[in-house]
């Protein structure tokens, strides 16, 4: 049985990652990490340490302590927040991104850190988006993300260890939400749609970003931790989609299950700098070819199920 510790455990990916992981693999051998407590079932239902990830000897010793033989490395910032203070930025995305890979090295552990579409840039093809291609990101987001992928590769070629991770696109879900990224319009859309009956979006119509409901980006990181290494030709980076849209696209996707819902624009030019600079849809065949990687959800069959629990959650 895996023992598996995990970083930025209370934030949008962490929050259920954790309990999918406890689910998976027993509640004792999960041990989430996160630089704040916030009461919730990530905190109550199994071992829960605080830890800030810049912090290498601290992380060091709660890996060591817990008896970790992997490590999910979740925390870091999101494109729109890392715009904003690029230098936190940096030193919270590469210096906590290079202590867990540190730390891993130290005590053998496998690894897995998640990088983004946002480690792609307007250079990028931007359709069909090959798994290995150009990339010049114009974000501090996505300089960090490159920079990341090419760390990892780089702890496995020269010290043999065993680093996994994904691009992800936009995740949306109805259990924590996103904080300070270009995609959260996708997650805040459906929120306002029963609060409110209409969403302006920051995002302008005609803009396509790659997106993957909550459940599918789960069983990814689960399906990846476990695939075959002799079968993974890449180890980091892999792309994986399961649809992609602009916003008038969810936008009816919404209107099919509530007629009257609206959308109107007030574009925030930052965020939609980032969408623009980011590829339209990405080719996810390498993770289909090498580890199976499969969606269940599409835009409908999520819209559906996000409506369906945030009645539940919000009351209506
Ligand atoms: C963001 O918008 O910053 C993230 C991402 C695509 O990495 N959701």
């Amino acid at each position: 049985m895996k023992k598996i510790m995990v970083t930025g455990a209370l934030g949008q990916i962490g929050s259920e990652l954790i309990m999918k992981l406890r689910s998976e693999y027993g509640a004792d051998n999960v041990l989430a990490t996160d630089i704040r407590h916030v009461a919730s079932n990530v905190t109550e239902s199994g071992p829960f340490e605080i830890l800030d990830v810049t912090d290498a000897k601290g992380m060091h010793k709660i890996a060591q302590d817990f008896g970790a033989d992997t490590m999910m490395h979740m925390a870091a910032l999101l494109s729109a927040t890392a715009e904003k203070n690029p230098v936190f930025a940096w030193n919270l995305n590469m210096g906590g991104l290079l202590n867990a890979l540190e730390v891993s090295r130290e005590l053998n552990l496998q690894f897995f850190t998640p990088s983004s579409i946002g480690a792609f840039g307007p250079s990028t093809p931007k359709k069909n988006t090959p798994q290995d291609t150009l990339q010049r990101p114009t974000t501090m987001y996505g300089v960090n993300k490159v920079s990341g992928e090419l760390l990892c590769d780089y702890y496995y070629e020269r010290f043999g260890l065993d680093t996994r991770g994904v691009r992800f696109p936009g995740l949306i879900s109805n259990v924590a939400k996103p904080g300070g990224g270009t995609t959260d319009y996708a997650v805040d859309i459906y929120y306002k749609a029963l609060e409110e009956g209409k969403y302006t979006s920051y995002i302008a119509e005609g803009t396509y970003m790659d997106m993957m409901y909550m459940p599918d980006a789960l069983q990814a990181i689960v399906d990846l931790l476990e695939a075959d290494p002799a079968k993974l030709k890449h180890r980091n980076a892999f792309n994986v989609t399961a649809m992609s849209f602009e916003p008038s696209q969810i936008a009816a996707a919404i209107q099919k299950e509530i007629p009257t819902f609206e959308i109107a624009y007030e574009v925030d030019p930052v965020r939609q700098a980032i969408a623009d600079s980011w590829p339209d849809a990405i080719d996810p065949s390498a993770a289909i070819e090498e580890w199976g990687f499969k969606a269940k959800y599409d835009l409908d069959k999520m819209t559906v199920d996000m409506l369906e629990k945030l009645k539940v959650k919000l009351g209506k």
